[in-house]
């Protein structure tokens, strides 16, 4: 008899902790990825208004392209339509004028939403979409530089060169140039040095404080910025989202950028001495301000992480990093786990919910410790939930 009682509240005690875990578990839904797109699409983010009102925007850029990555795997023609609205929305029907698009601002964040109309011009054949990637990329003829030639980041900004920059601006540039004058060997080698410009004057040295190996998030050529260092004019800290939005561009890049181009092997060579460093830095997710990690008011940000195992696992998967041992997939499958368990939220009404998205962090203060952590912090930013739908479609090839 004895042994039975003692199984039977052996039992017992399982059942109290296996319910719970049933129920997470059909909870669970079949692709993280879909759930999040739907979830913003059902929010109406990436429409094409910005706060209402028809407008040119990054988030928007960065959800298309994870919307057309879902479309090609799922099939689902609702995410293609989705892309075209949004597109539609901010054009004119010639594609000559984009809604609170101007030019004379020179801002690279606005031509991040050109990969988008590139795609749609090879989907629909429709001119317009060709017309409207032009304009953006006319303001590249234009656009002012620094003396060793990158882009300012605004034209607001004169002579500052921001990571962020580069995921914006460069990898529309490098999409056109592959779609349109891949032959232009001046316009392969002008993304080259933009690249290799950004990680020069950003990379941090064993000798600076708070070593970790990445990227500064920008720096001020003129040395004039109230935060830039004196000796490289570097910003003080490595923001976990610049870096982010950094990698992305590179494993984006790798991916198209024809393997003959100096581009491709200079992007290679940054993300090979970049990877290891960020793993380094998996806690298992990452810190908002990554220099200062433990530091009081510091905290794990969900943007970067989304946008740090987007890169990843791609990566791996296409060959740009070799992950023997397995160490690169296990640290972005640690930080997936710890996303799903502190980032995602059900609201009951068949849609989910994306926390822990810093909403800005920008260069145009003192880019101190203080300045990112006082910053507010989002449910449903569209810059962190694209990113995490970037992840999770990576996440469900594993
Ligand atoms: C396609 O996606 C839309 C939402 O974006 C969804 O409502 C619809 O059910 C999906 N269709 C299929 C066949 O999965
Ligand atoms: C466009 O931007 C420039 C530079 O900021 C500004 O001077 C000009 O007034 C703007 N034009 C319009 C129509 O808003
Ligand atoms: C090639 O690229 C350069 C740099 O962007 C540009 O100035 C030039 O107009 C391009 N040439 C052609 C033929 O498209
Ligand atoms: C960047 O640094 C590397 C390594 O020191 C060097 O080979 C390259 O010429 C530099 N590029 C630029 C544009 O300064
Ligand atoms: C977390 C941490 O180690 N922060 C250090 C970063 O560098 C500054 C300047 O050396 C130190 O004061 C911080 O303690």
């Amino acid at each position: 008899m004895f042994p039975v009682i003692i199984s039977a509240s052996t039992l017992t005690l399982f059942l109290s902790f296996a319910i719970p875990f049933d129920i997470a578990k059909a909870a669970a839904p079949p692709s993280y990825a879909i759930w999040a797109a739907d979830s913003g699409i059902a929010r109406g983010q990436g429409n094409g208004l910005v706060n209402g009102i028809p407008g040119v925007s990054y988030e928007h850029g960065e959800f298309q392209w994870a919307l057309r990555l879902l479309y090609e795997s799922t099939g689902n023609k609702s995410y293609f339509d989705y892309i075209k609205l949004g597109a539609d929305t901010i054009l004119s029907d010639d594609g000559r004028t984009l809604a609170a698009y101007n030019v004379s601002e020179y801002q690279l964040d606005h031509l991040r939403v050109g990969p988008t109309f590139l795609y749609l011009y090879d989907k629909t054949g429709d001119e317009k979409y060709k017309a409207s990637a032009d304009v953006l990329r006319a303001q590249l003829d234009t656009h002012p530089r620094t003396v060793e030639g990158q882009f300012w980041h605004k034209q607001r900004y004169p002579n500052q060169g921001w990571l962020d920059g580069v995921y914006m601006g460069d990898v529309f540039y490098a999409f056109y140039t592959s779609r349109f004058e891949s032959k232009n060997q001046t316009a392969w080698a002008d993304v080259n040095l933009q690249l290799s410009l950004m990680f020069n004057h950003t990379i941090q040295l064993p000798s600076d404080a708070n070593y970790t190996g990445l990227l500064y998030h920008g720096y001020d050529a003129s040395f004039s910025t109230v935060w830039a260092s004196p000796d490289r004019g570097h910003s003080p800290e490595v923001w976990d989202r610049a870096v982010g939005w950094y990698f992305m561009a590179l494993v984006d890049l790798l991916e198209f950028v024809p393997p003959t181009q100096e581009l491709h092997k200079t992007a290679l060579k940054q993300l090979h001495a970049l990877a290891p460093k960020l793993i380094e830095q998996a806690d298992p997710a990452w810190w908002l301000v990554i220099t200062e990690p433990g530091r009081e008011g510091n905290y794990y940000e969900s943007s970067g992480a989304a946008m740090f195992v987007y890169s990843l696992l791609k990566a791996v998967r296409l060959g740009f990093l070799d992950d023997a041992g397995g160490r690169i997939v296990a640290a972005a499958k640690a930080a997936y786990e710890y996303m799903l368990d502190h980032w995602v939220t059900d609201n009951g009404d068949g849609t989910m919910s994306w926390q822990g998205t810093v909403h800005v962090g920008s260069l145009d203060q003192d880019g101190s410790f203080q300045y990112y952590i006082s910053q507010s912090v989002d449910t449903d930013d569209l810059k962190g939930l694209a990113a995490f739908v970037l992840a999770s479609i990576e996440h469900e090839k594993l």
